[in-house]
Formats: structure tokens, sequence, C-alpha cells
């Protein structure tokens, strides 16, 4: 988005939002019978009490549907009971289904809760409750009591295109997520805000304003730390308002249907969460290397230079990126034939892949109208594209004229593997882009192309030139309810598909909207997958529930300030909590032009995002690393300890994939019982213990940063330790450097480093134990794991001769300390030739020195020339062909005095 569209949204504001937000919508229900169904569900019966007529007459008679899927995960779903109405489809996110065939027994009216009987449904640690009349329920926590959600404090509202409930919460609460938000108070949500949720091409710099992805799913940390999760599973645009004891849902279509997952702890959230949507994707290893992007690479020899110019700054680089440049005019799938001609561009994807680079290109869903154009030509004759009025939806993005690909429907998603494999031939690209697929359109509204003038090539490139009438005849383009779409109570058609659109199947792009982007990534993946039989990489905008387990994600268009460099931290963990943990912001900021200072920190920064892609807008003035010498400083350090911890990264990676766990964290996923984490935006962990405290300030150079309690190692240089009690401490942060903490009790894999992950994957390991400070005295533990595969297989699992995984663990008496490994399928690291050759102990006292140690492997002692200590640094080299193998860590023993 461009900045003047940006601009344009902040000030419409003002002008359209306070519109009929406090009416009284509805009187609620009588819950009047309660059947057992025979899937052991509660299935009951709802009368509407009185009627009323805002935003449409009221569904009389609605059934719900109640189930226990899990211990952990209670479903509540309700809707009509006569009609089947519109819920986002089983295809695209698979689910246990309500059965069809659900029959309400009994009509009897009973008009108290002892009249049924009963008044619970337990069958886990949550617990449904319900009253009759009105109709309200409750999720309750088993083991302590706690009511978690209530909905009998407001009305339930169910119309066609309205609905609406309220829970009460405890003003204690601690809520985390409803995105795609960016949040200048930080990563809790803040009370009196309404969250609205329309996927919408609206720039990341716009606050508390719907932008590209929807993700109707909230956290919440009750004191002590007791967490459990909500989700909404709809796709309707909403608005959710949050009072501080109370939360809103009004819906503008589809069903309610809420699950609860009970945690306890937030790790257990997001595993229950992921276990439901699917856990995330598995990325490749190259993925975790640093990636250099920009709209506005003029040709060939450009890119060619960044690549060239990277290697002699010696700054790491996995990937090299072309925005639309590549493209011939902004067609996908095709080739600039001046700028960027095959004959060239080959001879460089040989050259970069050569040396173990990769190369990431952007499309966009649009389908330029073009006789010619063959991919257009393909997508008529297989009639591929979303329908308006009997013909293909007309809108205009870069290309100009477009028609938008339907990928609802199964011929699309053949018709675009094909387009991939096409385009592949020609240029083999190693991942896909995925942009403006909110889906974004320049034009609003029912188009024609212009007779008298020539489309596109009127002033702004992003401007709308065809010829465009507002759509109001239709209750879709113009509900009764107006969600705040685009912060500024916008129609639902703004700058989008018209809502009165139609997908496959007579789905109404009303309801599939926000189902866009997250339809295309699965085609987009299952294509390149097909095509590569590699794991694929897809970076996609917008985003919707489950669209994690297909592809990462960066928070869009930001600006290169300081307010957007700390704003990039919530966006960042929220994704990991909404399953889909490898996500970014462009690093440096896309526009306008960023400083040497803003880029240098935010470099440091962007080095620990999961995904670290330095990007800019064509308008911006240069900002690749090497540019200036002191960012390029910054990045050498802040990226080589990066590409020394891509082991860690990667088996991040691994965990995700296999049970959920966001690589990048609030450190209250870690610390849920310290009150303290539960605001901290300024600070992260990687995994469970590794704690990224940047400077997010001009003109400064030190951090006050929050350190839980406990021992914490300075990972930098492994000497300063920190002791906390809980407690702010101020950190030195010279301008090129980036504090980076190791927590007691982790044993971390790293590597040495080098300029691309393929180089830095081979090289030899280091494992950084760390033990509590002064465990000489008083004993402690340390354990991690590994995971060590080829970087690209299709399934990263646990596979003989295709993975390695080990368990580390490290136990002290104070006296003795052993170093233990459990290894699963070692022979494929054997066959790699990885070996461990340093081992780093943290938390002796520097006056130990070498000659109070004494190592052992498998019992015998180590020759004194094999090892060498360094007190200071506290770290032990082992001789290569003595520490032997990793798998061979087993049993090795490392007594600590005599
Ligand atoms: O309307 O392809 O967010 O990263 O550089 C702008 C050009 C379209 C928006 C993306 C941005 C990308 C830009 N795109």
């Amino acid at each position: 988005m461009a900045p003047l569209v940006a601009l344009f949204f902040t000030c419409v504001v003002c002008v359209l939002w306070p519109l009929g937000h406090g009416q009284q919508a509805g009187y609620g229900y009588h819950l009047v019978s309660v059947d057992q169904g025979s899937d052991g569900s509660m299935i009951g019966s709802l009368e509407l009490l009185k009627k009323t007529d805002t935003y449409g007459p009221d569904i009389p008679h609605l059934r719900l549907y109640v189930k226990h899927e899990t211990e952990d995960r209670v479903r509540v779903h309700i809707t009509d009971a006569e009609t089947k109405r519109w819920e986002v489809p089983q295809e695209l996110l698979s689910r246990e289904q309500v059965p069809a065939d659900l029959k309400i027994s009994s009509r009897k009216a009973k008009s108290t809760n002892s009249a049924f009987g009963f008044s619970e449904l337990s069958g886990g640690e949550l617990i449904f409750s319900f009253v009759a009349n009105p109709f309200g329920f409750a999720i309750k926590r088993k083991s302590n009591g706690d009511v978690l959600f209530n909905s009998s404090y407001g009305s339930l509202v169910f119309k066609d295109q309205y609905l609406e409930l309220t829970t009460g919460l405890p003003s204690t609460a601690s809520l985390y997520g409803l995105g795609e938000n960016t949040q200048p108070e930080g990563i809790k949500i803040a009370p009196k805000e309404s969250y609205t949720l329309y996927t919408t091409d609206i720039s990341a710099i716009n606050l508390n304003t719907d932008l590209y992805g929807s993700h109707p799913f909230y956290m919440d940390v009750r004191n002590g730390g007791t967490s459990h999760g909500v989700l909404l599973m709809n796709s309707n645009g909403m608005d959710v308002f949050y009072t501080g004891n109370a939360l809103t849902y009004k819906v503008i279509g589809g069903v309610l249907d809420f699950y609860f997952f009970a945690g306890t702890s937030p790790l257990d959230v997001v595993q229950q969460y992921t276990a439901l949507i699917g856990r995330p994707v598995a990325m490749p290893y190259w993925a975790f290397g640093f990636h250099q992007c920009r709209w506005g690479y003029q040709n060939v020899s450009d890119i060619t230079n960044v690549v060239d110019n990277y290697n002699k700054s010696q700054i790491p680089l996995d990937v090299i990126w072309n925005d639309d440049d590549h493209m011939d005019a902004a067609k996908d799938f095709t080739l600039d034939p001046v700028n960027y001609p095959e004959h060239k561009l080959r001879p460089f994807l040989d050259r970069i892949h050569a040396n173990g680079m990769r190369y990431v290109v952007l499309i966009d869903p649009g389908i330029a109208i073009n006789t010619s154009y063959g991919t257009f030509q393909r997508g008529m004759a297989d009639d591929v594209f979303i329908m308006h009025d009997g013909a293909p939806f007309l809108g205009q993005v870069w290309p100009g004229a477009v028609y938008f690909p339907d990928f609802l429907n199964p011929k699309t998603v053949n018709f675009w593997a094909d387009e991939i494999s096409r385009f592949h031939s020609m240029v083999p690209v190693d991942g896909l882009w995925i942009d403006m697929n909110e889906v974004s359109n320049f034009c609003s509204g029912k188009c024609t192309v212009p007779t008298n003038r020539s489309c596109p090539g009127t002033g702004l490139p992003w401007e709308c030139c065809l010829d465009c009438t507002n759509i109001t005849a239709t209750q879709w383009d113009v509900p009764p309810y107006k969600i705040n779409a685009s912060g500024a109570g916008a129609p639902l058609g703004f700058k989008t598909i018209a809502t009165s659109s139609v997908h496959y199947n007579g789905i109404l792009e009303y309801d599939a909207h926000s189902l866009y982007g997250f339809s295309q990534a699965i085609a987009t993946h299952k294509a390149l997958q097909n095509l590569l039989n590699k794991r694929p990489f897809v970076l996609t905008r917008s985003t919707f529930v489950g669209s994690g387990s297909y592809a990462a994600h960066w928070t869009g268009d930001n600006k290169a300030t300081w307010e957007d460099l700390r704003y990039s931290i919530s966006t960042i963990l929220n994704f990991g909590m909404f399953g889909m943990p490898m996500v970014g912001a462009d690093i440096c900021g896309f526009y306008p032009d960023t400083t040497e200072e803003l880029c240098g920190r935010w470099i440091q920064l962007g080095a620990f995002y999961p995904f670290s892609r330095d990007h800019s807008n064509l308008h911006s003035k240069r900002q690749e690393l090497y540019l200036w010498d002191s960012v390029a400083k910054s990045a050498r350090k802040a990226l080589g300890l990066r590409y020394r911890l891509l082991p860690y990264l990667y088996t991040l990676n691994y965990d995700a994939h296999t049970t959920g766990a966001p690589i990048a964290r609030p450190l209250f996923f870690s610390f849920p019982q310290d009150p303290e984490t539960y605001g901290v935006t300024k600070q992260f962990l990687l995994g469970p213990g590794v704690l990224v405290s940047p400077v997010l300030y001009n003109s400064t150079t030190s951090v006050n940063a929050y350190f839980p309690k406990g021992s914490w190692y300075n990972l930098n240089d492994m000497t300063m330790a920190v002791k906390s009690n809980g407690q702010y401490v101020t950190l030195q942060a010279p301008m090129d450097t980036i504090n980076v903490h190791v927590y007691e009790g982790m044993i971390l894999p790293m590597q040495r480093g080098g300029l691309t992950s393929t180089a830095a994957r081979m090289t030899p390991f280091t494992l950084i134990v760390a033990f509590p400070l002064g465990f000489e005295s008083t004993g402690g533990n340390a354990k991690g794991h590994l995971f060590l595969d080829g970087g690209e297989d299709v399934e990263m699992k646990i596979a003989e001769g295709k993975s390695t995984y080990i368990d580390f663990s490290a136990e002290s008496d104070g006296k003795k300390a052993r170093l233990m490994s459990h290894v699963q399928n070692g022979a494929y690291a054997l066959s790699q030739g990885w070996v461990v050759e340093k081992l780093i102990i943290l938390g002796l006292p520097s006056s130990h020195s070498s000659s109070q140690l004494a190592f052992q492997l498998d019992g015998k002692p180590f020759s004194s020339s094999s090892f060498t200590y360094s007190a200071q640094s506290h770290s032990t080299n082992i001789d290569k062909s003595q520490g032997g193998a990793i798998m061979d860590l087993n049993g090795l023993a490392l007594p600590l005095g005599r």
C-alpha cells in the first residue's frame, strides 16, 4: 500500500466511524429442550424470546450443539435450526463435523434448569454449564471452578446477517490475539478498542485497524499464569469489542462456532489450538537464513551486485528476492524481456544456486486481461475466475484490468499449479511470495473498462482508472450492520472484490472474503510441493485461521520509524500464537527512507525475527545492509550470532511443526507465574530460553530489560551473567550490539556460522550448557534437544537414514557434572560428519581454572592436551577427534573438581 492511501485511511476515521454501535439488537433466546447426541454431545433447542428489527429479522429457532471433542477442548456451536448456514469449508480447514442429521427430539418447553435435571456437561478439564431462560452458557475450569467465559453477560442475537454474543471477563485477565492488528499499546489487548477482523489491504502503519489477516482467536492468561484459548471459527467480517470486563462479538454472518482450549500453560493453549487448526508448516533450512528484497531492483545486474556486495562485506545472505520487477508489465509468470531476460536470469540463478543460495519472487492474484497472455487464455478456458452478474468480476491491480482466480474452485487449484510449473521451467524459483491477496483491488464497485481513455496509465500507479459505480442494491454489498472496515466504516467492497460476487458452488464473496489469501496459500503450497518434491516455501500477506499450515507471513508495509520498529514485536508474537510462527517484519522499514541508526538497530532486532528479511519500497532509498559501515558491522555481529544459532532455530521449527510451539514467544510463555512478564513487549524469547532485548529508541546505548528470576548469560561473549530476582536490569548496548541471553537450564546447540545457511549447516557443533550461576555449590540441571535432517525433505520427522534427533541433559550435584545425550537415528548425523568440537559450560565461577577440572569420556579421562579451558569465557574446547561425532556424547562425564 502506498503512503498516500495510508494517509487517506487515517483521515476518514473521524468522519465515518461512530455509526449505530450502541443499539440493543436483540433480547435473547430460551432453551426449551435438551437432548443427548449419540456422539456424546448435547443438543439444545432455542426459541426466540422477543423480536427486534435492528439489523434484520431474528432467526426464531436455533440449534445448540456442545461437544467435548478432546480432554482439553470443548466446542459450542449455535446455528439456525431449520436452514443450513455458511461455515468455513472443510476443504480448507478439516475438522470434526457437526453430525448432519441432528434431530431435536423433544420440543417440550421447560423453563428452568431444574426441569432438565442438570445444568452442566463435563467431559474434560472444561465444564459447559447453562441457564435456560434467557439462555446463556458458561465455560468453567474443572480444577479450580474458574469461570472462563460467560455469555449471560449480554443477550444472544442471531439474525441472518448479524450475530452478537458477549462474555464477561474478570478485569484481571490478560488477553492476547484478535488480529491482524498493529497494537501501539503492546502485546496485551487494551480495553475500549474495537478489533475489526476482515482481511484488508491496509498497511501495518495503521494502528488498531483490520489489517491483512483475520484471526478470531484470543488467549486469556489469569493470575498465576493459568491460561486458556477461545476461537470463534467464523470467516465473516466482525467487530470485537473489549471493555476490560467484557468482550462482545458482532459478526455479520456464518455461525457461532466457539472452541475453548483448556491450557493450562500458554504453550499448552497453542498446542491445543494448532491441534485443531493444523500444525505450522515445516520451513526449509534456508528459510532461516537472511533474506534481501526490494521493490525496484532494476535488472539482473542490479540483483547480481547486491549478492556480490553482501559477499564482499562478509554479511550472511541466503535468499535474494524479486518483487514484481522481473515481470513483463506486472503480469504473473512472465519475465521482463529487457531487464530480466531468461538468458541473463538463468545464469545468475545457476551461480547463486551453486553457492547454496536461493531465489524467491512475488506473484499477485489478479490475472491481466490480455488475450495474448497465456495465463489469461488458460484461465478463461478453464473458467477459474470469481464471477459477478454472470461475468468474471473486473478489477484493477498493477497490470491494469484483471480477473481474480477463485481458489475455492478445484479447477483453479489445478490451473494455478500448472501456471507455477510452466513458470518454474523458465525460472527455477525456490519459493513464492503471494502478495495483495486480501484480495486487494485498486477499484471499488462494479466496473467497466473505460472506452474513452487507456487503462492503466493515468496519474498515480495505484489509482483506479476503471469506470466504477458503487453497488448498493444488494444486502451483501451493504449489510444492515456495518463493521468498522478499514478502520473507517468503509463499505465491505472498498478496494476489494464486490461482496455480492460469487465463487465456486455459489459461495458468496460476502462469506468467503477473508479466506482468499488462505485458499491461495494452500493452492500455492500444494503446487510447489508437487512440482519440486521438496518442502515448499510460501510467503503470504493475507492469512486466516489455519494459514500457518501452509505459509510464512510478514507483517506488511511498515514505516521506517522507531515506533514501527517497536510495534513489530507484538505482531510477530501474535502470529506465533495464531499458529503461524514463521513471521517477520520488513527490516529497516518499508517506507519512507530509513536512517543509518534505525537500520542498524533494526537488523539487530530483525536478526532474531523467525523470518528475517530486509525489504523496501520502490520510492525509498536503498537499504541493503552493506551500504553503511555501522549497519554492516551490526549485521555481521547480529546475523553472525543468528547463523551460529541456526541449529537451535531449526530445532524450534521442528518443535513448531510437531507441537505448535511458537518460535518467537512472549516472556510469559516460559514464566507464566510471573505477572510482570504479561505486558513485556520490548523483549521476547526465541524458544524456551533465549532472551532478545533490543534497543528500540534512537540515540540510546543502554536497555532497561526485564529478567525473570534466575541466571541469564550473555550469548555475545558468554561472560557476563545476570542473576535476577525477577527485575529490570540496565544493560549496555553499544551501537553495534544487541543483548541476547540464554537462560539457566538450557543446552543450546550452536555451530560455527557462515555466509550461507548451506555452509553453516555443515560446520562442527558447540554445545552451550547453562547451569545456574553458582551451581558448583548448589548443583543444577540443564537440557536441550536438536533435530537434524537434510533441510528440505517434504516431511520433517524422525526417520531412519533421513534425520537424527538428540535429547541432551546435564546434571550436577555440585561436585561433578555429567552430560548425556540420548540419540535417535544417529547414523544420519554420522553420515553427514557432524561432530561436537566444543562445550561451553556456563555457571562456573571464573576462579575455576583448568587444573581443577578433569574430563572423562566413557569413564576414561581425557588427556590434558585434548581440551583447553578458559576460565574467562567459561568454555571448554574438546579436541574433535576425542569429542567425536555428536551421537558419541553418551556418557561424557565432566567432573568439576578433584
Ligand atoms: O501495493 O509489490 O506489501 O511488500 O513491495 C503494493 C509491491 C504492492 C505490497 C507489499 C509490498 C510490495 C508491494 N506490494
